[in-house]
């Protein structure tokens, strides 16, 4: 439901940037099948009680991962009871743990893409083409106490062009899911596809921003490099967030990537003993550095607790990831997760610890496994040191952020291509009065974790104040002590232990009322 608090920023006290998303998955199916379908969100008990109960439903479909196995196992109790006549099909990552029949009352388990199954088991065209449903990236967004208005348009929309990825990495789910190495399912093959789905969510959603949800996005370079095509001829100047391996992203130059209005970019740092081959022959220190100097945000990922780190070597390992300076930076536990290469051998080894619950697997918590030199406990202890060390060494993500956009509009202001002007003129325009004034308050919030970071806060401030108009300049004098209370009181409630939860959401389609 979160990623940056759940897994990215979560040091990062009321800096941390707060943001719920829909479940994709779910919402891809219902777009793809003709019966009257509903999605139900994030539901409570009881609202999930009232739904099936008011209505009779041919079959319940429920989406989960393998954290919430507890879950789907009390909702497959309470279809039971309160629509008995109910299929039930459970899909999702969760259907990976082995014995999944013996813990759940289930109808069907669905194993893989979940469109075809359910298109096939409805009776309806399993190979028509997939229809892509309007999908705002994320909602409820808040940061430093203040919840952000929600406007049309303000906020990307996801594209999904496929899932699974080719890479096979031996501990990742998303891949062993779809085929493990060498396969992937496709949604969409060409790049003018892909430029016709974006081109109606523009439409639909009036966005310029594409969060494209594929694991290895500049990894089907022809697709990338007919969407630019098509980009150009039509003028549009979007800009795009993407997942890719370093070695993807060497396939191109950073114009290529500026001019395909790449503006964020996820990629796994490993350390060079790590053995990725993703990573072969990249120095992603250098990279990271180039990709910020050219406006693009990186998001870094680093797994702590592979196999050759021991307590000796650990903090080294994630001095080095910090030292990339990443806008943010993601760091999961090396966890063998049921369904994947990793999870086998680690059975085959005995290596599996018993009794580890299946909602604590999920990598911001403690080892699910023996690890040749890290104990379960230590594992907690490095994981949460890495996210601190990188709050403390390269402050909150919202000053990176701005620092990489500053670097992005000094370097393309006056660019010939004028879709890239245009876009980061745009961004900057709108955007950095707000930038000045949340600097302003960050710089004196952050002097007592780290007086060199809020020294640095305050320089790009100042550079901010150079570079901008009247208004903005003016701005953070009036903003900029709102943000700074904002942030104090904040930083009380998190304290006390609040904590947000979604919404929940009920979407129909196809509906016709009894
Ligand atoms: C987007 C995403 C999120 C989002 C949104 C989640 C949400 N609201 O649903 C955010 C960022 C919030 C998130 C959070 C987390 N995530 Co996440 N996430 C993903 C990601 C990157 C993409 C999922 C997606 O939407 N894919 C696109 C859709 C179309 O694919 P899909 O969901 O798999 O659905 C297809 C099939 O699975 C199937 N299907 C799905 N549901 C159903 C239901 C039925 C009835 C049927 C028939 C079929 C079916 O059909 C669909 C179409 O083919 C995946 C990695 C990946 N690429 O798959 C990880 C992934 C799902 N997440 C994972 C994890 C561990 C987490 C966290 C626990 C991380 C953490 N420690 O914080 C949290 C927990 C969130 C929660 N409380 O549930 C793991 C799950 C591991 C596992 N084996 O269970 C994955 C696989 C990443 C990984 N490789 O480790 N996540
Ligand atoms: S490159 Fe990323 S998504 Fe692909 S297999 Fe490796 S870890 Fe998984």
């Amino acid at each position: 439901m979160e990623l940056y608090h759940n897994q990215v920023t979560r040091a990062q006290g009321s800096f941390s940037l707060r943001m719920f998303h829909r479940s994709w998955g779910i919402m891809m199916i219902q777009q793809n099948i003709s019966a009257p379908c509903a999605v139900l969100d994030f539901p409570s008990r009881k609202r999930f009680a009232r739904e099936i109960a008011r209505h009779h439903y041919d079959i319940i479909g429920i989406s989960s991962i393998i954290v919430n196995v507890g879950k789907v196992r009390e909702m497959c109790r309470m279809i039971r009871k309160l629509s008995p006549g109910s299929t039930i099909v459970v899909g999702g990552h969760v259907t990976g743990i082995p014995d999944i029949e013996k813990m759940i009352d289930a109808d069907h388990i669905v194993r893989g893409e979940g469109i075809s199954w359910m298109r096939r088991y409805l009776g309806e065209q399993e190979g028509a083409p997939i229809q892509h449903p309007p999908i705002v990236s994320g909602m409820r967004t808040r940061i430093m106490g203040i919840r952000l208005p929600e406007r049309k348009g303000a906020t990307a929309a996801t594209i999904i062009p496929s899932v699974g990825c080719p890479m096979g990495c031996n501990f990742c789910t998303t891949s062993a899911f779809f085929g493990g190495k060498g396969k992937f399912v496709n949604f969409y093959e060409s790049g003018d596809e892909l430029f016709e789905v974006m081109q109606s969510m523009e439409d639909k959603l009036k966005v310029q921003s594409f969060f494209v949800m594929d694991e290895n996005f500049l990894l089907h370079r022809e697709r990338a490099m007919r969407l630019l095509e098509r980009m150009k001829e039509a003028r549009k100047s979007w800009t795009m967030s993407v997942f890719a391996s370093a070695n993807a992203i060497r396939k191109y130059t950073m114009q290529e990537l500026v001019e395909l209005g790449v503006s964020w970019l996820w990629m796994g740092l490993e350390s060079p003993q790590a053995g990725y081959s993703k990573l072969q022959g990249t120095d992603t220190r250098q990279l990271t550095r180039e990709l910020r100097e050219h406006g693009i945000r990186v998001q870094g990922s680093t797994i702590i607790g592979l196999e050759h780190h021991t307590p000796e070597n650990i903090v080294s390992e994630i001095e080095h990831a910090v030292s990339h300076n990443t806008d943010f930076h993601q760091f999961m536990l090396y966890t063998p997760a049921p369904g994947t290469p990793l999870y086998q051998q680690m059975m085959e080894e005995g290596r599996m610890l018993p009794g580890v619950d299946y909602a604590d697997i999920h990598g911001q918590f403690k080892f699910n496994f023996k690890h040749a030199a890290i104990s379960r406990e230590d594992s907690k202890r490095f994981l949460d040191w890495a996210f601190w060390r990188d709050f403390e060494i390269n402050g909150p993500s919202l000053y990176r952020i701005a620092r990489t956009l500053l670097a992005g509009w000094k370097r393309y202001q006056d660019w010939p291509d004028t879709r890239v002007r245009e876009r980061f003129s745009q961004e900057m325009g709108r955007l950095n009065g707000i930038y000045s004034s949340a600097l302003w308050a960050m710089e004196r919030q952050f002097r007592k974790v780290d007086a060199g970071v809020s020294e640095k806060i305050r320089a790009l401030r100042l550079e901010f104040r150079r570079e901008s108009g009247f208004v903005s300049r003016m701005m953070p004098a009036a903003l900029g002590p709102v943000l700074l209370w904002t942030t104090r009181r904040e930083e009380k409630r998190l304290a006390r232990g609040t904590t947000y939860e979604p919404p929940t959401i009920l979407e129909r389609r196809n509906w016709v009322s009894a």
